[in-house]
């Protein structure tokens, strides 16, 4: 039986895992639509985080399939992009998980070096918090002799693998290849509550790229790694090969040369992932950048001291505009500011005849023509108008400010 939830409810849930796990599988089996795309076993199939939702007890259920994590590492930094992209739109959007369901096969005879990556990287795109919402689950059951998969999910268990997860909250569960086996695990996570990964808050709240975020870290951290790995291991090959020419062995020289080739495969695999992470991560800053500037922009003041303002009255009326210095100031508490940075600045008359009067009568200065807010200066294409209650005090001067809006 289905648990109650609110009619209309949308109850997402990402589907995990490396790639051949079964994701595609599952998801196909679960909602019946063939259009989902499971790959033959030699090549990893997903490439995109591809949502897809129907009508379940009332909830709209949405189940997403990511790409799977694979023996790339240069890949596995595009799988960590595209799985961020996509859960930091949808916590953008006020959606949030109900929970994940990650697959691995029990098939595995075991856990690969690439598999451990992938469940490190798991773990710390989703956080501590996260983990109570997460089902680790075998899948490919009816492809194995069940004692032996029980040893298997027995092995899962253990601190370095699975049971740090599980000690945290995660739970293990089986998946059986069938609809019935499928709804089981959904309806363990429908009535959860949504948390966030670490990921999601990371980037959209604190403002991180990826390679700032724990997951980016960990596989900035697992490159490096592996960089001086393959290096040492190509250094060893140049010694054993240097050895082998002086004693003129061809076949254990050609064995070497071909090692040689693909250690040098691996390293330069492991470097384009490092290059990957660090053109996203000066992209994301310089992203990061514009926006800060844009944001600071938005509050920007033009100051302009009032002994620039040179106009007499006389010409008042005749001028439409007038070329002064001022200055651009961003934090107005910030006294600094107005001591430096001066630029060139235009200030527009808008002097009507009343004005006119007033500016002959009142003062000496056009400037206060238009003291009811009709002087105005355009930068950088945005609209900045004197503000009243000005010129204030700024150390020994007295500055005319304009603000925009
Ligand atoms: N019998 C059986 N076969 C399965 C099951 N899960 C996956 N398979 C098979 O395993 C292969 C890989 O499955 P997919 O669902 O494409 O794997 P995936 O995790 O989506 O892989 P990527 O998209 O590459 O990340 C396919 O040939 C599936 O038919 C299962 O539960 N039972
Ligand atoms: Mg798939």
């Amino acid at each position: 039986m289905p648990p109650e939830v609110i009619p209309g409810t949308e109850i997402i849930i990402a589907v995990m895992g490396v790639t051949g796990a079964g994701k595609s599988y599952f998801i196909r089996e679960v909602t019946g639509n063939s259009e989902v795309e499971v790959s033959d076993r030699l090549y990893s199939c997903t490439r995109k985080a591809q949502p897809y939702s129907f009508e379940y007890a009332g909830a709209k259920i949405t189940l997403v399939d990511t790409p799977g994590f694979d023996d790339t590492l240069r890949d596995d930094m595009e799988i960590l992009q595209e799985i961020a992209d996509w859960t930091s739109e949808t916590y953008r959007n006020d959606r949030l998980l109900s929970g994940i369901i990650y697959l691995h096969s029990i098939t595995d005879t075991r856990m690969t070096a690439s598999a451990m990556r992938n469940l490190r990287t798991f773990q710390s795109l989703c956080g501590q918090e996260a983990l109570e919402n997460v089902l680790l689950t075998t899948t490919q059951w009816s492809s194995v002799n069940p004692v032996e998969g029980q040893v298997r999910e027995d092995n899962l268990r253990v601190k370095g693998l699975w049971g740090g997860l599980i000690d945290k909250g995660a739970t293990l569960q089986r998946f059986h290849g069938t609809k019935e086996s499928g709804f089981e695990l959904i309806h363990k996570l429908m009535s959860n509550t949504r948390k966030p990964l670490d990921i999601q808050v990371q980037i959209v709240k604190q403002n991180m790229t990826l390679l700032e975020t724990n997951a980016g870290k960990c596989i900035n951290e697992e490159l490096i790694a592996l960089e001086k790995k393959y290096e040492k291991e190509i250094d060893s090959l140049e010694k054993e090969l240097q050895a082998i020419i002086e004693a003129n062995g061809d076949e254990a020289r050609r064995v070497l040369l071909e090692e040689r080739a693909r250690t040098q495969n691996k390293l330069e695999e492991a470097q384009a992932g490092m290059k990957l992470l660090a053109e996203l991560h000066a992209a994301e800053v310089k992203k990061r950048e514009v926006g800060e500037e844009a944001r600071r922009s938005d509050k920007a003041v033009i100051a302009i001291a009032t002994k620039d303002i040179a106009i007499t009255a006389d010409i008042a009326g005749v001028i439409t505009s007038y070329k002064t210095r001022g200055r651009l100031i961003f934090d107005f508490s910030n006294h600094e500011e107005f001591e430096s940075n001066t630029i060139e600045i235009t200030i527009n008359f808008k002097v009507n005849f009343l004005s006119r009067i007033r500016a002959f009568t009142k003062t000496s200065r056009v400037f206060d023509a238009g003291i009811d807010g009709t002087n105005y200066i355009i930068l950088n294409g945005v609209y900045y108008q004197r503000k009243s209650g000005t010129p204030i005090s700024v150390g020994s001067q007295e500055f005319v400010i304009f603000s925009q809006g």
